[in-house]
């Protein structure tokens, strides 16, 4: 990954605009703000939910999103190191209930203008929504995050017509569901055919492989051993050749392992962070964007020493 450094350079705070380093780092455009996936990046998450599984509800005051304290929030992912922010409406944690599109909607949309306005960030939208994705887009989004994959009626439709890139996630049933006895015979082939069959559906809709992450969903309608299959054929989806999206941070899987609840899941979500980028992982989802950003620059320094 990425071009001989200096360990100097690879251990500097990496902007969230970082010019690329050599011609052919691949470099999504995301409504004109660059990403270089050169190097593993942060993607920090900010959850506008009142019930999300481990920050639901510290963005609000009462009954009411808080959207300064939401844009605190954002302002200290960057200066961590976030290069993406993704803004989440409706929770997605097992068993959820769904929530109305004007909701989330409601919930998002301001908050996406704001740091828009203010922030020289990417602004992904956790969406599966196609009219949120049609106004995110409006308002500044830079990148669509689906859980479902684009397979919602319209989705397809409305995340072409609006040129950005987009995260294509796998997950087996749906929230309310999905952690029912999962079964799979083969967690990284299952997840890898799914993962193709919706990059087809995606080029035959107009949306080019440029345009496409893939994410392995953990945690989505799978049980503890078929998330650590998964991570360790991490690389197989990484050679399906588009850049691959991982969040394990805080995940029930290092509860059910470990035996830590969620606010005490941090080491272990930094450990399984540097994990999936030396499999390959491009961009890692996580709650602790400081103390994530220091681990993977870790894995940078030592894997571009490998490099000189
Ligand atoms: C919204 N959301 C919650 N967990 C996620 C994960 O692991 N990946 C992606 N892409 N989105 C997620």
């Amino acid at each position: 990954m990425g071009q001989p450094a200096s360990t100097d350079s690879a251990l500097a705070p990496r902007g969230p605009l970082a010019v690329p380093e050599k011609p052919d780092a691949p470099v999504l455009n995301c409504a004109g703000r660059s990403l270089d996936l050169s190097r593993p990046i942060i993607m920090g998450v900010i959850n506008t939910t009142p019930d999300s599984f481990s920050d639901g509800g510290t963005l609000y005051r009462g009954l009411q999103l808080d959207v300064e304290r939401a844009l605190k929030r954002a302002r200290d992912m960057v200066a961590q190191g976030a290069a993406i922010l993704d803004i989440g409406g409706e929770s997605t944690r097992p068993g959820a209930a769904p929530v109305s599109p004007a909701q989330e909607m409601d919930r998002v949309l301001p908050l996406v203008e704001r740091i828009a306005a203010e922030l020289e960030v990417v602004i992904s939208v956790d969406t599966s929504a196609p009219a949120l994705m049609t106004e995110a887009a409006r308002a500044g989004a830079g990148l669509l995050n689906d859980v479902r994959a684009l397979a919602r009626e319209g989705a397809l439709e409305a995340a072409a017509a609006t040129g950005l890139p987009v995260c294509l996630m796998h997950m087996r049933g749906d929230p309310g569901t999905m952690q029912a006895a999962p079964g799979y015979a083969d967690v990284v082939s299952e997840v890898s055919d799914f993962l193709q069959r919706r990059v087809v559906a995606c080029e035959a809709q107009g949306i080019s492989r440029e345009r496409l992450l893939l994410d392995p969903g953990f945690g989505f309608g799978k049980s503890v051993k078929h998330n650590l299959q998964l991570l360790q054929g991490l690389p197989c989806l990484v050679a399906l050749g588009l850049p691959v999206l991982v969040g394990l941070s805080r995940k029930s899987m290092i509860g059910k392992m470990i035996g830590r609840d969620v606010q005490q899941r941090l080491p272990a979500s930094l450990g399984l962070a540097v994990l999936a980028v030396e499999r390959g992982a491009a961009i890692i989802r996580t709650h602790d964007v400081a103390a994530t950003a220091d681990a993977v620059a870790m894995w940078v320094a030592l894997n571009e020493l490998g490099e000189e």
